[in-house]
């Protein structure tokens, strides 16, 4: 297991001098963030992500995302050649020693939440999903900017967007993303990269849009649209878990070998579709992160792990919500501590 944690490039006030001083860090998981989604990334800014990162020792292992073009997802005729510039940012990142991609077929919006300050009785903030606040939503109608995409529209955008979708069922999506891997997967592997998609967060459709990386019958689903390893997962902890009805640890364990990258947290359940960010230990929420972190060891999983949101503690602030230091490197810590524990005992 390889330890990292998201760096958000060089305005990111969480910087790679304080990364490094995280224990066992052995690198960050970042992004070209100046190119929209449907742009070649640049040799010189990958390079340059590359430099600082190893100014600092740490590697550069790990992207995330290349953003996946909505005409991608639509299957738009212009879809072909978006995934010909796609594939040529995956032979780029492959050419500077990337090793793995995490990517998103999310329709229009990346993960979603209803509210950015929950408030803690100890005092601190973290996100939350109340699907009553959701359902009061209206993205035709407002200019919703929600934490966390990749891009955002205008009113007009949105609603154009929504429309365009309208045709575009959980099967439709399958296969547009079917599409998707048979170009890219075959670049991949000759790049040396693995591919990771992360699941759709929260798991379950939202404003009439498909999501399908959902849970364990559309995981295997997937993975046999290209079963070959360089197709592959995020398991996104907190993603998938959110949904009480799937079995974190049988699919951790049952998915090792086609892991690649995993986002370890917690979330506490609220109801069925209402739930709370934690801070990452088993006993502060509803998963059970011990049988998780084990299924994986023992599945053979041996590929990157990071923290993933935190809740904003002792008065830190931070306009990427979810991505503070200091809870999240709490949570580096804790991951460390779990995995050695679990991997020692097997020796
Ligand atoms: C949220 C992240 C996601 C993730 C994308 C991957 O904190 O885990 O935004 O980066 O969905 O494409």
């Amino acid at each position: 297991m390889k330890l990292t944690f998201r760096w958000y490039g060089e305005n990111d006030p969480v910087t790679l001098e304080k990364i490094r001083q995280i224990p066992t860090m052995t690198g960050i998981v970042s992004a070209v963030y100046d190119v929209a989604p449907g742009g070649v990334w640049s040799r010189e800014s990958i390079a340059r992500i590359k430099e600082l990162a190893e100014a600092n020792d740490l590697e550069f292992e790990v992207v995330e995302s290349v953003p996946v073009h909505e005409e991608i997802k639509l299957g738009t005729k212009n879809a072909e050649k978006l995934i010909d510039i796609y594939c040529e940012n995956v032979k780029r990142l492959g050419e500077a020693g990337v090793k793995c991609i995490c990517y998103n077929f999310m329709p229009v919006f990346d993960w979603l939440r209803s509210k950015l300050e929950y408030k803690h009785a100890d005092g601190c903030n973290s996100l939350s999903y109340h699907e009553e606040d959701l359902m009061k939503m209206d993205p035709k109608k407002g200019e919703l900017s929600l934490p966390g995409w990749d891009a955002s529209y205008t009113k007009e955008q949105m609603g154009k967007l929504l429309d365009d979708y309208a045709n575009v069922d959980e099967e439709k999506l399958f296969g547009n993303l079917k599409i998707f891997l048979d170009a890219v997967i075959p670049v991949a592997k000759a790049a040396g990269v693995n591919m990771a998609i992360h699941p759709d967060d929260p798991p379950w459709g939202i404003f009439g849009l498909p999501r399908i990386i959902t849970g364990e019958k559309n995981l295997e689903r997937f993975l046999s649209l290209v079963d070959e390893k360089e197709n592959g997962l995020t398991f996104c902890t907190g993603a998938l878990g959110a949904n009480p009805e799937n079995d974190m640890v049988r699919m951790a364990g049952k998915f090792a070998d086609r892991i690649h990258f995993v986002h370890l947290r917690n979330v506490l359940h609220l109801g069925k579709r209402d739930f709370v960010e934690v801070g990452h230990p088993t006993s502060c929420g509803s998963l059970d992160m011990y049988g998780i972190a084990k299924a994986l060891v023992d599945g053979g999983f041996d590929g990157y792990v990071r923290p993933d949101h935190g809740r904003m503690i002792w008065g830190e602030t931070n306009s990427h919500y979810g991505y503070g230091l200091y809870d999240r490197a709490l949570g580096a810590t804790y991951i460390a501590g779990l995995f050695e524990a679990i991997e020692r005992s097997k020796q």
